[in-house]
């Protein structure tokens, strides 16, 4: 008989609660099964300096040490409950913070649980290749840490569902162990989460951009009248920057390895560039189009009487909630979308209830401009003339009022033909892929050596030297 307490750390008096110690001996299990077949593949037997979360106090959320990834210790934590809390939004704004799920909106909070658990093996299973073909050791180990805080978000949505939706909730956990990331018959729920992730500029682009959605996902969510729920996502987020922080300093390393190759041979032809064994910028502004508009995608359609339902029930808000300045009800007020009309975009404008979506989405796009405007930065202070764009955001979409409609990155509105011709030019094509593949064909794993199209990061983790061996492969 396993001792729980023991191995999952957590907040919740795992120790009393019979009924989630019930459904986790039979999870738990089968989530270890997920892990050795779907986790990075062939290490198992690493030793990797990981920071793990034993509590949610600000000296136990990121305890360092060496440890072998399945037994990490997968914990359960909540942020501390402020008793006070109401439900601060929707039709039910002003009552208590509900402790139990409310009866009438079972099944959609549920959804929303299973949708976003859905994600976080999704990713894992997505990245289980990379670690084959890593720039070093440092990269690596940043990769299996996001791999293994993944794994703990999937722990933290399924103690929801055990916790609070009964056989239901025990059946959907089970079944987010059985979807995969790109299966023909039984795949992943959202979109972005059955793309490869066939490379390590792929997987830096994923966590700045889909990680993202993540974060602003989590904030919705952190808002939400179910006080579980949102003190879940709350300690989620603490996680989550991590993942975003690899993802920008992985891209910004790529683009500042590129242009010093490029000052100092003095070119800029792309082929030139990529002869000389570094990624040209043009490359990087495709693989760029294509996970900020896949990204997009993840936000739903821009009007949505799903997130209109969502808002009203009290369960999922908005970006930054309790800050905003209205009446948090939202039944009179619009909000602007685009839709394409005869040829053009234009703006609509509709109830701000319904476009709940549409607001997120926008919220995260002046985000991420200001990533890319760092990114821009490293170019410019190379002294490069080289511009990174943002594509228009009905460019390359598969859902909402641009999906069926052909935009270029610049915003207008093309026919299927002409799109089709310059499509090469503003998303990765097969010979991209394997030309970025191509460099990254063996793994750089010596300590302190990186691979020739990326450079070193600036500092090391938890204050060790770029040297440290963050990976012991034995
Ligand atoms: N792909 O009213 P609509 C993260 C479906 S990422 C496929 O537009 P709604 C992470 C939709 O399900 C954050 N299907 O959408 C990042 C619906 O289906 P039904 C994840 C899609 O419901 C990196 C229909 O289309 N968390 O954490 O308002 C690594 C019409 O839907 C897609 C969440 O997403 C798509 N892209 O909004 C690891 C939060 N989009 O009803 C982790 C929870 C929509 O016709 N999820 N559909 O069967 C939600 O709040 C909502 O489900 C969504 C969609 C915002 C995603």
């Amino acid at each position: 008989m396993i001792n729980y307490t023991e191995k999952i750390p957590n907040n919740v008096d795992l120790g009393r609660d019979r009924v989630l110690q019930r459904a986790l001996e039979h999870w738990q299990p089968a989530y270890m099964g997920w892990w050795y077949d779907m986790g990075p593949d062939e290490s198992h037997n690493y030793e990797v300096y990981l920071r793990t979360a034993i509590s949610v106090e600000p000296d136990g959320w990121a305890q360092f040490g060496y440890v072998k990834m399945p037994d990490y210790r997968w914990g359960i934590f909540l942020q501390p409950r402020d008793e006070k809390r109401e439900v601060n939004f929707g039709a039910h704004k002003g009552q208590p913070a509900w402790q139990e799920v409310p009866g009438e909106y079972r099944s959609i909070l549920r959804r929303i649980i299973v949708t976003q658990g859905d994600t976080e093996p999704a990713s894992v299973e997505q990245q289980r290749m990379l670690g084959a073909s890593c720039p070093s050791m440092y990269d690596l180990r940043n990769i299996f840490q996001v791999n293994v805080e993944e794994g703990r978000h999937l722990w933290a949505m399924v103690y929801l569902l055990h916790r609070y939706f009964g056989r239901d909730g025990r059946e959907e956990a089970e079944s987010l162990l059985a979807r995969r990331s790109g299966d023909t018959d039984n795949p992943r729920i959202l979109g972005a989460f059955n793309e490869p992730t066939p490379d390590w500029l792929a997987f830096y682009m994923f966590t700045f951009f889909t990680d993202r959605d993540g974060k602003f996902q989590l904030c919705a969510l952190a808002e939400s009248g179910f006080d579980p729920l949102s003190r879940t996502c709350r300690f989620m987020l603490t996680e989550e920057a991590h993942h975003m922080f690899v993802g920008e300093t992985g891209v910004s390393r790529i683009i500042q390895r590129s242009c010093e190759v490029m000052k100092e041979h003095k070119l800029d032809d792309p082929s030139d560039v990529r002869a000389l064994g570094v990624i040209d910028l043009q490359t990087i502004q495709k693989y760029l189009n294509f996970h900020y508009s896949v990204t997009l995608d993840l936000y739903g359609s821009d009007v949505s009487s799903n997130a209109a339902n969502y808002f009203t029930s009290g369960l999922k808000g908005r970006f930054r909630e309790t800050k905003l300045e209205d009446d948090h009800v939202l039944s009179e007020a619009e909000y602007p979308v685009f839709e394409v009309v005869s040829g053009k975009i234009v703006p609509k404008s509709v109830p701000a209830l319904t476009a709940l979506n549409e607001r997120l989405r926008d919220d995260y796009i002046e985000e991420i401009a200001d990533g890319v405007a760092r990114w821009q930065r490293v170019i410019d202070n190379a002294g490069v003339p080289f511009r990174l764009t943002l594509p228009h955001k009905g460019f390359h979409r598969e859902i909402g009022n641009f999906a069926g409609h052909f935009i270029s990155p610049e915003g207008e509105v093309l026919s299927g033909e002409s799109w089709k011709k310059r499509e090469s030019q503003w998303l990765p094509t097969p010979g991209d892929h394997a030309f970025v593949q191509s460099l990254m064909s063996g793994r750089v794993v010596e300590p302190g050596k990186f691979a020739n199209w990326i450079a070193p990061p600036a500092r090391g983790v938890n204050n060790q030297p770029l040297n440290f061996e963050y990976v012991r492969f034995h």
